[in-house]
């Protein structure tokens, strides 16, 4: 490992071994090494054809539900299939060590609650969720039992069991208002917190890529771990030019050592 990953990933346990309380914003770096896709490469495959930058919008799906819905639900097949990775996982363990850690992550692949992450924050929404396309009110559809073959069609498109109004992912799409309680807590949170863990994020989508930034312009401890170096890493206190998978894994131990617990 380069001697600048080792020292910075010294400084960032020594500082995570007097957090009190820890928050994590993480991108679709973090789950890269669970095998999804980042959002970028979201079209693999049959979907290579499509931008992902234009079929996640409010446009695309009233233009096409059917097309839409089909995307998403080519994610959520591969996403199901997936695990959670060692970097998901050490940001569990941070829980048993720490007094609070709270991420807040633009993954819409529910990885780190399945690693065990208690509070997430889902600022872009989830896979795992839907709502009224005309409303957005959240409603609990049952999903097909088997996807592995599904596929939707037009007569099976998911509606609202009440009104059998056309239901969405519950996904924010570019051009969409975040949910405004989500996205108080998660800078909230980033305000207050002792130490905040930027990982697996280009930092191009705001509002999410503000609220690491302004923990930073408050003075929180900050640090970046990305294999590329983000603008934001070259303001923050440390930086590890490692996959989040690798690096994360190393901090947890090295904070344990720290802490006196084995
Ligand atoms: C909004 C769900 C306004 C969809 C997503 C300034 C202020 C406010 C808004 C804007 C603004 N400028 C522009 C905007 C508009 C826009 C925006 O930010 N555009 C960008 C492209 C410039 N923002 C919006 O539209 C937002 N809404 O502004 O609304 C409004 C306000 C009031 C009323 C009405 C409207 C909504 C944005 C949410 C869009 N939805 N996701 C879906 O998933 O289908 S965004 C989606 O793309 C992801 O969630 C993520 O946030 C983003 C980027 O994803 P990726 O490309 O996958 O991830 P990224 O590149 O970040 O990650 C890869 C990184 O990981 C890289 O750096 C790589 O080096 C690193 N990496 C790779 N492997 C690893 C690794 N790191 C660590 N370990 C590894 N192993």
């Amino acid at each position: 490992m380069q001697a600048g990953a080792a020292a910075a990933i010294e400084e960032l346990a020594g500082q995570l071994a007097q957090t009190h309380k820890l928050v994590v914003c993480t991108g679709a770096g973090v789950s890269a090494e669970s095998g999804v896709p980042t959002f970028r490469d979201a079209s693999s495959g049959l979907w290579a054809k499509y931008d992902p930058m234009t079929l996640a919008t409010p446009e695309a799906f009233a233009r096409d539900p059917l097309l839409v819905w089909n995307w998403y639900l080519h994610r959520r097949r591969q996403v199901d299939a997936l695990a959670p990775n060692p970097g998901h996982t050490a940001i569990a363990e941070l829980q048993g060590i720490l007094n609070e850690v709270v991420v807040v992550t633009q993954n819409v692949d529910g990885l780190h609650r399945r690693a065990g992450s208690r509070t997430v924050l889902e600022l872009h929404g989830t896979l795992y969720g839907t709502k009224r396309f005309h409303d957005g009110h959240k409603v609990d559809y049952r999903w097909p039992g088997d996807l592995t073959d599904f596929e939707f069609t037009q007569d099976s498109l998911p509606r609202c069991p009440d009104t059998g109004e056309l239901l969405r992912p519950d996904i924010v799409w570019f051009g969409e208002a975040l949910d405004s309680v989500t996205l108080s807590q998660a800078f909230m949170h980033a305000r207050s917190a002792d130490c905040v863990i930027v990982a697996g994020t280009s930092g191009v989508v705001y509002p999410a890529a503000a609220v690491p930034e302004e923990a930073l312009q408050l003075g929180v401890y900050t640090a970046e771990i990305n294999p590329d170096e983000t603008e934001l890493a070259r303001r923050a206190d440390a930086y590890i030019a490692l996959p989040s998978g690798v690096a994360l894994p190393q901090i947890v131990a090295r904070v344990k050592q720290l802490r006196g617990r084995r």
